[in-house]
């Protein structure tokens, strides 16, 4: 039988870590998966995440099952942290699941419960495994334009001119910060005319939300989420705790979705089954940390902190990198790296340029020319500068 199966196609961000891995150059950059990394390349355990988990070790009674729907602890922190704290309860059905990507997934499965003939609109271009899933799944995937390749900004006209296409029954997903790949997003004024549209066409949003706090902070990352959850009948969220916890390997994430309040029990009743029928429990151990971190608040404070000196190590990073380029090139047409917000940024090189740069310099980019801005330091950021411009880019 499993003669059968054929080969599939690696994914290509993953696959990047393997070739940077088996290059013996010792200058050599990784600026590929999307991991936060230190100066000294290292991705530490956030100090409030290690506290809590020693609490919860020493507090730990047993390793039963929990809820299947996840905690509601956990459900609750992460509708405050996302949605601020007034959010609408009664609307709002939960489920925890394996990481961000699950509550894509999961958020996957209930719109084509609630519509079997959905269609799914992504940006293009997209996080990959977006439309990996999609076409896993066999459901219709239908990109709206959103980057500007000349002007590495968010081609707004061109982007509503697609979504005004969409139908009642379709889902459009959304980033709700720090856009992967390309780091360009929405301004709040254009989050409002996103809301105006899909009011108008009846389509159902959806935000993947896995950088709240690694763009312009935690409040301000989750402002165009808050505003289409103000504005919209529906809306699912898919929260992610993995770069804002530094929780990877945990698989913490949840969805969100928030409809009409007559509707939320059934609804959360749907979510439960598909959990169930996934995997049944979620992870817990991820959920319970962050819970802690989130209420307890001398380990709020340290985690925000935290966070905020990551987030503003990256902003530095593009200052820096901004800042090499306009003195190289005498122009400023690299300042669009210091406007981009969260991990990454597409430099808009072509592929033969982005291999130049990993045959001539070792710099390992996606070959989109995706780069992680947290792959750098301060004394690798001139490097890349110089190979950016000897690249051609
Ligand atoms: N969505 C986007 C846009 C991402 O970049 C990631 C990256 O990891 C995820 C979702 C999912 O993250 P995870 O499943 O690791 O929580
Ligand atoms: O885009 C990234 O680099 C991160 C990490 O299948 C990632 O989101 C990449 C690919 C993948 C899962 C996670």
């Amino acid at each position: 039988m499993f003669s059968n199966l054929k080969p599939t196609p690696a994914d290509k961000i993953l696959a990047l870590s393997g070739l940077y891995r088996a290059d013996p150059r010792d200058e050599k950059i990784d600026l590929g998966v999307g991991v936060y990394k230190t100066a000294e390349g290292k991705t530490p355990i956030m100090s409030a995440i290690s506290k809590a988990e020693k609490i919860l070790h020493e507090t730990e009674t047993t390793k039963t099952y929990a809820s299947l729907i996840g905690q509601p602890d956990f459900h609750g922190a992460m509708a405050a942290m996302v949605l601020g704290e007034g959010y609408p309860a009664d609307r709002l059905a939960f489920l925890s699941t394996v990481g961000g990507t699950g509550a894509c997934r999961q958020a996957f499965e209930l719109a084509r419960l609630a519509n079997p003939e959905m269609k799914v609109w992504v940006s293009d271009p997209t996080w990959p495994n977006h439309i990996a899933i999609l076409n896993f799944m066999g459901v219709e995937v239908k990109p709206y334009r959103y980057f500007d390749n000349d002007a590495r900004a968010v081609a707004f006209d061109a982007m509503i001119e697609d979504l005004k296409q969409a139908k009642k029954g379709d889902v459009v997903l959304l980033h709700g910060c720090c856009h992967n790949p390309t780091g360009a997003n929405l301004t709040l004024e254009q989050w409002a005319v996103v809301a105006e549209t899909l009011l108008a066409n009846g389509a159902t949003p959806m935000i993947d939300l896995a950088y709240q706090g690694f763009g312009d902070g935690l409040e301000a990352d989750a402002a165009g989420t808050r505003l289409m959850a103000e504005k919209m009948p529906e809306l699912m969220i898919a929260a992610s705790c993995s770069k804002n916890f530094g929780i990877y390997r945990e698989r913490t994430g949840c969805l969100m979705v928030l409809g009409d309040a007559a509707n939320t029990a059934i609804t959360q009743d749907n979510l439960g089954k598909l959990n169930r029928l996934a995997y049944s429990f979620p992870p817990f151990h991820g959920q319970a940390l962050v819970a802690k971190v989130l209420t307890d608040p001398t380990l709020r404070q340290e985690w925000e902190d935290e966070l905020e000196s990551v987030r503003n190590g990256m902003l530095g990073l593009r200052e820096q990198l901004a800042a090499e380029l306009r003195q190289l090139t005498n122009s400023d047409r690299f300042d669009f790296l210091a406007r981009h917000r969260g991990m990454f940024s597409r430099l808009g090189a072509t592929e033969a340029q982005v291999m130049k740069m990993r045959e001539d310099n070792a710099i390992y980019m996606v070959g989109d020319s995706r780069l992680n801005i947290a792959g750098l330091n301060e004394n690798s950021v001139p490097l890349l500068a110089k190979a950016i411009v000897a690249a051609g880019v």
